[in-house]
């Protein structure tokens, strides 16, 4: 099969098409209803465009035209209305970051926050976001997955003169598309990135097609490496990282997501890590992964899935309802990934006969406490009783104290609450399962009824 090259208007022969012409184009033929061939054979941008940028639309309103999003550990950017345009201001500087009770890192974020504050707009809106550099180092601010002009992208040296510290620029553009984007430095991105400077966009549409979210969640995925005992998130690792996080949070310190009997729930994931895909897993649920950066999936592509792949560099977004009551825990499945500042180089020791090495090691290592014979379940626990040393600021392995035992999981893993009645946001309380529903140790009367022999 072959696939022509679409004829438009930025071919380099075309050069009296101007952009704005292409736009008015793409838009009326979204806007009129032509064929989908027909669209399809427009440019990959203009595709993805679904309002007419040469239209002026009235700045969408929180909770009028959107039922706006909310970002776990984590804040939405305000804006001023000035003339008709949503203005922003982001602040690139330093900041003091707690990733979980015990580990604070000294990071870059925006406005304060680690990862930035999202922003949020409906499509049409007219935008202008300031940047200030309050770093001591250049920076930029990508807008990733947003058709816009070239000049407002945000690559340093490319589209842009980086910011120098101290100096603030400013970005004007149309939104023209609805979906969930994000925005992160495209200055020293290594650095700058694993450093802490990426955040959230949602742009809801302006005319919403199906039924709206009763709760609308946007995470963001991202890794790190931060050694036990250090303060700085290392950039220049490339595969053992060792927090990983739901909006710079390692479990325990991820907040719940929240749900009542009935919901509609969207749960918005970008990933921006370095180098790592992660496929996150819901319990308790299927879901059906509605779009990605790039746009709307169509109904005939939708399809159940229980665990969807977020690839670095793209947004997934699942819908479900949220029908099922409990505590359902959501998480990466790669399952170093649910384990926080693990040494992954440690000798193999399940079977080892830990008193004999205990006792081997006690010479020249007095205190020394043999871990990993049996896994590495316990090590969180005798951390927290306070039996184990670890250096300051660190926690290795440290899950949470559940209302069934230690929960042995740490990094990306979070818990979706699910109730029949919320009076508030507020309800963090452990499930109460109904008995008959409750795995439990078997009964003798049980064992002997079914013939199971142990
Ligand atoms: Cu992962």
């Amino acid at each position: 099969m072959t696939i022509s090259r679409p004829k438009t208007s930025l071919s380099r022969s075309k050069t009296s098409f101007s952009r704005r012409d292409t736009f008015r184009i793409g838009g009326a033929l979204a806007l009129t209803g032509l064929a989908a061939s027909r669209a399809t054979a427009q440019t990959a941008d203009t595709s993805v465009q679904t309002v007419d940028p040469a239209e002026t639309f009235a700045p969408g309103t929180p909770g009028v035209d959107y039922r706006p999003v909310i970002t776990p550990n984590g804040s939405t950017l305000p804006y001023k209305l000035v003339d008709g345009v949503k203005v922003f201001h982001l602040i690139t500087e330093p900041v003091d970051h707690e990733f979980a009770p015990g580990l604070t890192a000294q990071c870059w974020g925006y406005n304060g926050e680690v990862h930035g504050p999202t922003i949020e707009a409906v499509e049409g809106d007219m935008v202008r976001i300031y940047v200030t550099n309050r770093l001591p180092a250049a920076t930029t601010v990508h807008w990733h997955g947003l058709i816009l002009p070239s000049g407002m992208d945000g690559v340093g040296g490319l589209s842009q003169a980086p910011i120098e510290p101290g100096e603030t620029f400013r970005y004007e553009f149309k939104l023209v598309q609805h979906g969930t984007f994000m925005y992160h430095s495209h200055h020293d991105e290594m650095t700058q990135m694993a450093m802490g400077l990426i955040g959230m966009i949602v742009v809801h549409p302006r005319v919403p097609k199906g039924p709206l979210p009763d709760r609308d969640y946007a995470l963001m995925l991202s890794e790190w490496s931060i050694k036990p005992g250090t303060r700085r998130p290392d950039p220049n690792e490339m595969t053992d990282f060792n927090v990983l996080t739901f909006n710079a949070r390692a479990f325990p310190g991820t907040a719940p997501l929240m749900a009542q009997t009935g919901d509609r729930v969207r749960i918005r994931f970008g990933n921006l890590s370095a180098m790592d895909h992660h496929p996150i897993h819901l319990h308790g649920y299927a879901f059906t992964v509605t779009e990605t950066d790039g746009g709307p999936v169509p109904e005939t592509a939708q399809h159940p899935d229980t665990t969807v792949l977020v690839p670095t560099g793209a947004t997934r977004t699942v819908e479900f309802i949220a029908n099922n009551p409990g505590d359902w825990a959501m998480h990466c499945h790669m399952t170093h990934h649910v384990m926080t500042q693990m040494g992954h180089n440690l000798d193999l020791l399940i079977g080892a006969d830990r008193q004999a090495l205990s006792d081997a090691l006690a010479p020249a290592l007095p205190g020394t406490m043999v871990m990993g014979t049996d896994g590495m379940g316990d090590h969180g626990r005798h951390v927290g009783m306070g039996h184990m040393m670890v250096p300051d600021n660190s926690t290795p392995m440290v899950g949470s104290e559940g209302p069934l035992g230690y929960i042995t999981m740490g990094g990306m893993f979070s818990i979706l609450k699910v109730r029949d009645s919320l009076s508030d946001g507020d309800d963090v309380s452990w499930y109460d399962e109904k008995p008959a529903q409750q795995a439990r140790k078997a009964t003798a009367d049980e064992l002997a009824r079914d013939g199971i022999t142990v």
